[in-house]
C-alpha cells in the first residue's frame, strides 16, 4: 500500500490544502494529513488539539484519508505511519526554493522522497497568515475555508 504524509501547520486549514489532499487521495491508497508545530512561525491562533479536530470534519468526506498531530519531525511522522512519500502543494515560484531545501533534507534524512503538486489558480492566492488577518479584522473568509473551519474563525472573531 503506498501512503502519503501531507505535513502542515493548517492553522487554519483552508482551500488550497484541501484541493491538494483531494488530489493526492488519487494518486495514492492513503493520505495521512499530520498538523505539526512549524518552529520558524510565531504562537499558532488555534492549538494543535483544535487543528485536528477541524482537519477531521474538514475531510470527514474522504475515505482513504486519516489524520494526526504530532510535535515532532516530518521524517519522524512518515516513518511512524509509513509513509514513503511527502505530499507538498507548491503555489508559486517563492515557495520552490524552501521546499526544494526541506525536501533534499528529508531525503538525507530518511530516504523519504517528496512529491510536489502544483496549486490550482483559484487556490494559490490563499495562505493561512492572510485568512487569519483578514477574519481577524472582521473579514468575510468563507469563500476560502471549510465550513468546520469557518466555524471556529467566527467563534474566535465573532463579526
Ligand atoms: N494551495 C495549495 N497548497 C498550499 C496552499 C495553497 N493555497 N497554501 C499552502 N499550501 C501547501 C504548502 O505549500 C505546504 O506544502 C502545505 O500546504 C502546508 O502549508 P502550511 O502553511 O499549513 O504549513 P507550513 O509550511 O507552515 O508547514 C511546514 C511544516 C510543518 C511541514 C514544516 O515546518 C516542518 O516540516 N516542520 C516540522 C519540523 C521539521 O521536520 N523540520 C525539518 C524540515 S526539513
Amino acid at each position: 500500500m503506498k501512503v502519503a504524509l501531507f505535513p502542515g501547520s493548517f492553522d487554519p486549514f483552508h482551500n488550497g490544502h484541501l484541493e491538494v489532499v483531494e488530489r493526492a487521495g488519487k494518486l495514492f491508497d492513503q493520505v495521512v494529513v499530520a498538523a505539526l508545530r512549524n518552529p520558524q512561525k510565531a504562537e499558532p491562533l488555534f492549538s494543535l488539539a483544535e487543528r485536528e479536530e477541524m482537519l477531521k470534519e474538514a475531510l470527514a468526506h474522504l475515505e482513504n484519508v486519516r489524520i494526526v498531530s504530532v510535535a515532532t519531525l516530518v521524517v519522524n511522522v512518515a516513518q511512524e505511519v509509513g509513509a514513503s512519500v511527502i505530499v507538498k502543494g507548491l503555489r508559486a515560484v517563492s515557495d520552490f526554493e524552501n521546499e526544494l531545501q526541506m525536501a533534499q533534507m528529508n531525503r538525507q534524512l530518511a530516504g523519504v522522497e517528496t512529491v510536489f503538486i502544483p496549486t490550482s489558480s483559484d487556490s494559490s492566492f490563499i495562505a493561512s497568515r492572510l485568512l487569519r488577518e483578514v477574519a481577524r479584522l472582521g473579514g468575510d473568509v468563507s469563500a476560502f475555508v471549510p465550513k468546520a473551519v469557518l466555524e471556529r474563525l467566527d467563534q474566535r472573531f465573532p463579526r
